[in-house]
């Protein structure tokens, strides 16, 4: 016999949770019982919504599931809209919350933390929101949970329990983890894809977010075609961005609409071409385009392709791989030195006002590091494309639903996965804010986590788009902070770096910190 609380730890370690982010409350005592009982490790984010985004920083920087937990109604809600990044990202996040008791009556009654419906709320923004109606059902719910997130498209989810079957007794049976081998593709559709790209004398590959568990197949077969490799921001280092064939990340860059006109046929790996990454519209291609994707549904989205691979990226690429020869294609480093050149003037023109603040973080973080970006200009405009990723889950950013906050949050989780690894967190003045509080949870962990705030005093991107439009910036401008200041009153180093000379020296002493330190760059 066992508790609903305890059983839900339980299931979580035995599918290898090691560490969660959570905040208590009344309603989740007994799963917090069961926590200390597992031996999971629990860290405490300052708001719910850090505490989502940290799990999905997390993810990304290992590839496991990042889970979360909350008490129910309000502090579900905050978490929500971290969820809906992790969802647009195709991020496997899991949120696991208590809910109204079972038997509670449908129009409510006032219960503490009662939502007019939670589920509905939240089974609008994850893959699924699933509530448990029994304590039996608690093992097999989250062994369902983990399937889901481990096969296919990884997305988020949420896991309610009835705050009454937390503390109830129960039989919870352990459920097995489900082990899902990665989707094999068709391999006539691997056929056709391969004869497509074989006939090509310009071909070009995209690759995203789909894409970073399956670079070194990405390589070999960018190095059999001799094909220019442009990644998303999601898919940002997958191919390593010092190769000859790599333009770099994003794809919303005149080049890469020049550059997507001149392929006579395309391979596109694991990414959505959505409009949230083309900035400057639809890509045209100049060829025919075969596109690999875990998910049907995502195949046909945005560019319908002449050949569909649905399967597993680096399965699929591999089996590529084996069909296109094993002779490298002749010219096709000199004829992408040409494009590499003019993505990489693009990119060093749009993130000048940045370029020895970005050089010095790219060398301060290193072959293994990885920077966690904010929706702020330095990050988009900037680190997109002017740092060097060498590797995927490199480079953290909210790409598809492009929330302010995550940086911070998001690198905590990343640093916490990948101690041994360098971590830095860059954003804005006004994104930073978003979740301010979480330097506190980043001081408790005693994290050497260079937080870097890029101040240009207010929505510095949406004060532009008020002017062009001609309209008098309104919401917008904000009296300066003391961002070193505030980072030493939650218990991090604070400094003001006000010349490019500075920044450097800056880096390795925070990276040396016995804690965090938040590093004010007045613009
Ligand atoms: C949650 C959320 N609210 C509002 C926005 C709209 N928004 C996009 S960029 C931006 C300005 C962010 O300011 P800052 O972080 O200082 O970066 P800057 O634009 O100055 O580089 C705003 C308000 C958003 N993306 N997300
Ligand atoms: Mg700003």
């Amino acid at each position: 016999m066992t508790t609903g609380g305890r059983a839900v730890a339980a299931a979580l370690a035995a599918h290898g949770v090691e560490l969660v982010w959570g905040i208590p409350g009344t309603h989740n005592l007994e799963l917090y019982a069961g926590l200390r009982a597992a031996g999971i490790r629990h860290v405490s984010p300052r708001h719910e919504q850090g505490g989502a985004f940290a799990a999905d920083g997390y993810a990304r920087a290992t590839g496991r599931v990042g889970v979360c937990i909350t008490t129910s109604g309000p502090a579900v809600l905050n978490a929500a809209t971290a969820l809906a990044q992790a969802y647009s990202d195709s991020i496997p996040v899991l949120l696991v919350a208590p809910g109204m008791p079972l038997h509670h009556p449908g129009l409510g009654n006032g219960e503490l933390h009662e939502t007019k419906d939670l589920g509905a709320a939240m089974g609008g923004i994850v893959a699924a929101s699933h509530r448990v109606a029994s304590v039996e059902e608690i093992p097999l719910a989250v062994a369902q949970a983990f399937a889901r997130m481990s096969s296919g498209r990884p997305r988020p989810m949420h896991l309610e329990i009835p705050l009454d079957l937390l503390v109830a007794e129960g039989e919870a049976d352990a459920v097995a983890p489900v082990f899902s081998p990665p989707l094999v593709a068709d391999p006539a559709a691997l056929d056709a894809a391969a004869a497509l790209l074989a006939r090509a004398e310009r071909p070009l590959v995209l690759a995203g977010g789909g894409a970073v568990g399956a670079a070194a197949e990405l390589r070999r077969v960018a190095e059999l075609l001799g094909a220019p490799v442009v990644c998303s921001i999601n898919g940002k280092g997958t191919l390593d961005e010092h190769h000859p064939l790599s333009m770099g990340a994003s794809y919303g860059r005149a080049v890469v609409a020049e550059l997507a006109a001149d392929a006579d046929a395309v391979l596109v790996v694991g990414s959505e071409l959505a409009p949230s990454d083309l900035w400057l519209g639809p890509l045209a291609f100049g060829g025919p385009v075969a596109r690999i994707d875990v998910d049907p549904v995502a195949i046909v989205t945005n560019v319908l392709p002449e050949v569909a691979v649905v399967g597993d990226a680096a399965l699929a690429l591999a089996g590529l791989g084996v069909r296109l020869g094993s002779v490298a294609a002749a010219g096709g480093e000199a004829r992408a030195g040409r494009w590499r050149a003019a993505f990489h003037a693009g990119a060093a023109q749009d993130a000048e006002r940045w370029s020895e603040l970005l050089a010095a973080i790219d060398d301060a973080v290193g072959e293994h590091g990885v920077v966690a970006a904010d929706s702020a200009m330095v990050c988009y405009f900037g680190a997109a494309a002017a740092l060097r990723s060498r590797r995927p889950r490199s480079f953290l950013y909210p790409t598809g639903f492009g929330t302010l906050g995550y940086a911070l949050p998001a690198a905590i989780g990343a640093q916490l996965g990948r101690p041994g690894d360098r971590v830095l967190a860059l954003a804005g003045d006004g994104g930073v804010l978003f979740s301010i509080a979480e330097l506190a949870a980043a001081a408790q962990e005693r994290l050497a986590l260079p937080v870097v705030v890029v101040d240009n005093s207010g929505y510095g991107e949406i004060r532009n788009e008020m002017r062009e439009r001609g309209d008098t910036p309104l919401g917008v401008d904000f009296p300066g902070l003391d961002f070193a200041a505030l980072g030493r009153a939650f218990n991090c180093h604070g400094e003001t770096v006000t010349s490019p000379d500075d920044i450097r020296a800056a880096l390795e002493r925070a990276f040396a910190a016995d804690r965090p330190t938040v590093l004010h760059v007045p613009e």
